[in-house]
């Protein structure tokens, strides 16, 4: 009895380790023309939210164009849904030095 409650201790504080490596929130904050964080890893299926936090405009536009906030005001959001895996860099149109990425793992 002893040893099964022990690996499932085991099983407890690998799954909050797990939790823990994954970022709860998945927000990436628009913040002193910076994503933050400017890279993100997420499951396929799953949504981000970008919310400018800025007193600027900001967009976030996909490298290859596969997305596009368009203008987004100080205090607006916007949701993508990424379904499919694979690395997806984006920037500001508005100031192409603000780079960010996500990171989209196969779900299983
Ligand atoms: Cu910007």
């Amino acid at each position: 009895m002893k040893k099964i409650s022990t690996s499932l201790l085991a099983v407890l504080v690998a799954s909050f380790a797990l939790l823990a490596a994954t970022p709860g929130a998945r927000i990436v904050h628009v913040k002193d023309f910076a994503f933050q964080p400017a890279t993100l890893t997420i499951s396929a299926g799953q949504r981000v939210t970008f919310q400018n936090d800025d007193d600027e405009a900001h967009t976030v536009t996909a490298t290859d164009k596969s997305f596009d906030s368009a203008g987004l005001d100080s205090g607006q959001s916007w949701t993508h849904t990424f379904d499919k895996p694979g690395t997806y860099a984006y920037f500001c149109a508005l100031h192409p030095y603000m780079k960010g990425k996500i990171i989209v793992k196969s779900s299983q």
